[in-house]
């Protein structure tokens, strides 16, 4: 759209508000996200082709070609994610989530990133890894101003580098990443590069920690370490999307950590390498099998594995308080009472608890939206055997036979071919077969179960 014919043709008699929107209308569309499904990887509409990433539980937001210029538009605002179902927290994010979107752009590329700020606060975008120019770097303060809430910033710079980024705010930065502002930025190579692989599937989440007291929506911004809420991309098991992969499929899975600890992450059944790192690619002399690896706040890790054993694979963090949902099994429904006869009761167990609304997020509560009953699941996940007891960073890596290079869709549980999997012993009790070890201490043939305490019931069930 040419600006001059969009003011000749605005010149008859416009309102004030139409020549608002005129003004907007000059940016690329912001593309929304309401939902928290994992889209479907989006295939370059325009400019150079490269094998896209899948978002888990998120989008790749498209771009507007302009003189050869690819232009975003990101617009930070206050968003609502659920995070398990049924449970609903404020966050801010981009484009309508938390996290925002995935920009993927191609090594070489000239990038101009509108960023609209919608929050009651100002804030910046700091571009996590790239080369670029200084000013572009959105430190704010350092390299620029802070963006006022309801102004538009524009960044501008060449993707130099092909690898695996994010972004997130250099503005307030404690408040505003506890809130859940971040996303992904994939660069992929230009061209066949010799560090860079072909994969079939590539895969990519940020690691978001929250502290969301029970009953409340809204987290605790100045928790230094104490958070509850361990996630995949804001979204904790049971409702983290599969991954998916064809038998003997080369997978790339790229993390980056954005919480307070470093996150120790385990993949079941198959070897991976580590082959690059938000700093590049990693030179192959300089790679390792590993099945669990370490990434530490502010890192990225890019692994690649061959997806040959089928079966349903545990892909989690190592750390077991991380796969588990904190407290929230008990916290009683909300729905449709007045909480301000409840905050002195609930402040004698959780002496901080105060309503949303009330921490200084004035603009919160201006969202207008009902009171979810805010129950976060401690241990779930039905799978085909009885409950799964995960909660937080924990999902599962699903290699099938015969899927389609874009059959992305969750293949349900595997049916473990007959013969391989654990049973239960049918035969003769074992315990009556060997002599147990006598515990120091103890008198040969004296019970080893521990005398229960007066009045706490049988030690045995
Ligand atoms: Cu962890």
């Amino acid at each position: 759209m040419n600006r001059r014919n969009f003011f000749t043709g605005a010149a008859t008699a416009v309102a004030a508000a139409s020549v608002s929107r005129v003004a907007m209308a000059a940016l690329p569309e912001p593309v929304l996200q309401s939902n928290a499904d994992t889209a479907a990887p989006l295939t370059p509409p325009n400019g150079r082709p490269y094998h896209p990433v899948v978002t888990l539980n998120g989008w790749t937001t498209p771009w507007r070609m302009n003189a050869g210029v690819k232009e975003f538009h990101l617009v930070a605002e206050p968003v609502v994610r659920e995070v398990a179902p049924g449970f609903f927290v404020n966050m801010w994010g981009y484009n309508g989530q938390s996290p925002g979107p995935t920009i993927e752009v191609v090594e070489g590329d000239q990038v101009r990133i509108f960023v609209t700020n919608r929050l009651p606060e100002a804030t910046t975008i700091h571009w996590h890894g790239q080369r670029l120019p200084n000013g572009m770097d959105g430190v704010g303060g350092l390299n620029q101003p802070h963006i006022p809430p309801g102004k538009t910033f524009v960044y501008e710079f060449t993707a130099r580098r092909p690898g695996t980024f994010m972004y997130h705010p250099h503005s307030d930065e404690m408040v505003q990443m506890a809130m859940g502002m971040m996303g992904l930025w994939i660069t992929h190579p230009k061209g066949r590069h010799p560090l860079i692989a072909d994969v079939q599937r590539d895969y990519a989440f940020l690691l978001a920690a929250y502290a969301v007291e029970p009953g409340a929506m809204t987290p605790r911004i100045n928790e230094m370490t104490d958070f509850n809420i361990w996630t995949f991309n804001s979204r904790a098991f049971p409702s983290i999307t599969p991954l998916v992969a064809n038998q003997g499929d080369k997978v790339r899975i790229r993390v980056g950590n954005l919480t307070m600890t470093n996150h120790p992450i385990h993949l079941h059944g198959h070897e991976f390498e580590v082959t690059g790192t938000d700093g590049g690619p990693v030179p192959k002399s300089a790679r390792w099998p590993e099945v669990t690896t370490d990434v530490a706040v502010g890192q990225m890790r890019q692994i690649e594995l061959i997806a040959d054993e089928p079966g349903d694979w545990a892909l989690h963090c190592h750390k077991s308080h991380h796969t588990m949902g904190a407290m929230g099994h008990n916290v009683p429904t909300m729905i449709g009472v007045d909480h301000r006869g409840l905050v002195g009761k609930i402040q004698k167990i959780v002496p901080d608890y105060m309503l949303m609304g009330e921490r200084g997020m004035g603009d919160m509560g201006a969202m207008e939206m009902p009171l979810p009953d805010n129950t976060f699941p401690m241990m779930t996940g039905q799978g085909p055997y009885g409950n799964i007891e995960m909660g937080g960073m924990f999902t599962s890596f699903k290699v099938r036979k015969g899927l389609g290079a874009n059959d992305y869709g969750d293949p349900g549980w595997f049916a473990q071919p007959r013969g391989t999997q654990a049973y239960a012993w049918q035969g003769a009790p074992l315990e009556a077969q060997a002599p147990r070890p006598t515990p120091p201490g103890q008198a040969p043939g004296a019970p080893s179960v521990r005398k229960p305490a007066a009045g706490h019931g049988p030690a045995h069930h």
